[in-house]
């Protein structure tokens, strides 16, 4: 993950709402203070940095929490949204239409050219026909990195390297890419945006007519990207940018603050130099993940499919509560099934995933196949009827699985606590978080 220690420090101060038992103000003012640090840090505007704090103490002490959540949610949810608001705006994918040009602009050593290769490459991977031109007549070598990058990615190169005038290059190889779905040009840097820059990208543009205009900003530069935006922008017009250099920046946090408040939306992030290190921005993934809150929305995706394979009855049973040992069985499988362990914790909100050590990890897929063996002991009326399970029937299973009685106790404690959240299921997000929670940290786990 980008942003590591942006990340952490935010977590941090996320954690002390969550152990505070009682929220009072002081706690409130001591986790935003915590907020301002960690933003301030990873330089975040000062002004930004006050209007966010300000935003979530109106929001905390204005606005009441839905029945059913906590205050402590509540509060997460608020400073949640904020964060999102500031850091991350507003999504806003690349759309393409078929027969698409995407031209990159930025200054020098920004990672126009490696973006070039890194955007083929993520749209080749979707069975697009991809191919690059390079216009950059300023950079020497700057073909020859292209064409390098180019066949790293497999993805057909264009450009004339003896050729000095980005204009006549276009006009040679437009013409020999007429058959490829998405044509991305590359263009020349400057140290800084000058009018001699805005002019030739505005005659390159002008040419290639680019149905998309990126540009390419370095996350290090941190808040000075509104800056360079807006310069761009002005000048040659800009649909979007990919920030760059995520991975290697303590100021990225600046860089996607600066971009949020301007409105311009963040469409790739560049996460490493190699090609792969490339992904498409989702602000609340980003913002999720970066505060260790988990992919909620996947992971529901991902569980009610699993609640689906479980044939019809199955759920209808759950939401009524007729919730047996078969479907606990059904749903541990379906935990199989979702893959690796470690994974779904992620997907968990509140960091309780993200922190979460192998070992622990370990023993709880362990867990989960001893409880299957368990299970596999019982009868089909015991896993229908729980409530039959007696000593005389827990001792018979404990030997029948090579498990003990006190690992049978703690699968049947475990079947009556997720039984509970079952009831609940279906109603809402949070009854499922609790229910994973509870899978994890449930005391017979
Ligand atoms: N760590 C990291 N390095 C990157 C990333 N993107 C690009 N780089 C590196 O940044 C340097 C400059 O990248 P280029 O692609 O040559 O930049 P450019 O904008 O084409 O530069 P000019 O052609 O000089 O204007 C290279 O060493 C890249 O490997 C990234 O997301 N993370
Ligand atoms: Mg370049």
């Amino acid at each position: 993950m980008a942003l590591e220690k942006l990340g952490k420090a935010l977590r941090e101060s996320l954690r002390k709402i969550a152990r505070a038992g009682y929220i009072d103000k002081e706690t409130l003012e001591a986790t935003i203070k915590d907020i301002q640090r960690a933003l301030l840090s990873s330089d975040v505007n000062v002004k930004l940095v006050f209007d966010l704090s300000e935003r979530i103490k109106k929001r905390a002490s204005e606005e009441k929490p839905t029945p059913g959540v906590s205050p402590r949610e509540h509060i997460v949810r608020i400073v949640y949204e904020e964060l999102l608001n500031a850091l991350a705006g507003k999504q806003e994918s690349l759309e393409l239409k078929g027969k698409d040009k995407i031209m990159l602009v930025g200054l020098f050593g920004s990672g126009k050219t490696t973006t070039c290769a890194k955007l083929g490459k993520y749209l080749s991977k979707k069975g697009l026909k991809v191919a690059l031109i390079g216009t950059d007549v300023w950079r020497p070598a700057a073909f020859e990195q292209l064409r390098q990058l180019g066949e790293e990615a497999n993805i057909d190169v264009y450009g004339n390297p003896k050729e000095k005038n980005p204009v006549k290059i276009l006009k040679s190889e437009l013409g020999k890419v007429k058959d490829y779905d998405v044509v991305i040009v590359d263009s020349a840097g400057r140290d800084a945006f000058d009018k001699e820059l805005g002019e030739e990208l505005k005659k390159i543009s002008k040419i290639v007519s680019p149905n998309e205009k990126l540009l390419v900003l370095p996350a290090d530069i941190g808040q000075k990207a509104a800056e360079q935006a807006k310069e761009f922008n002005d000048i040659v017009g800009i649909d979007g940018v990919i920030l760059t250099k995520l991975d290697s920046s303590a100021k990225g946090g600046g860089a996607l603050s600066a971009c949020a408040s301007l409105g311009v939306p963040i469409k790739f992030v560049g996460l490493g130099e190699k090609l792969d290190d490339f992904e498409e921005f989702n602000p609340t993934k980003f913002i999720s993940k970066l505060l260790g809150m988990g992919d909620l929305e996947t992971l529901i995706k991902k569980t009610q499919e699993i609640f689906k394979e479980g044939g019809e009855g199955f759920t209808e049973n759950i939401t009524k509560g007729k919730f047996t040992l078969k479907d606990l069985y059904t749903q541990i499988q379906g935990m199989r099934k979702m893959g690796p362990l470690k994974k779904i914790f992620e997907m968990l909100p509140m960091g309780f995933g993200a922190d979460i050590s192998e070992d622990k990890l370990q023993l709880s897929q362990e867990k989960i196949n001893r409880f299957t063996y368990i299970m596999d002991s019982m009868t089909p009326y015991e896993l229908e009827n729980p409530d039959v399970l007696d000593r005389s029937r827990v001792e018979r299973i404990a030997k029948g699985a090579g498990s003990s009685v006190e690992e049978v106790r703690a699968l049947i404690k475990h079947y009556n606590f997720t039984k509970k959240m079952m009831k609940r299921f279906g109603k809402n997000k949070r009854s499922m978080e609790k229910l994973l929670k509870g899978f994890r940290f449930n005391k017979g786990l």
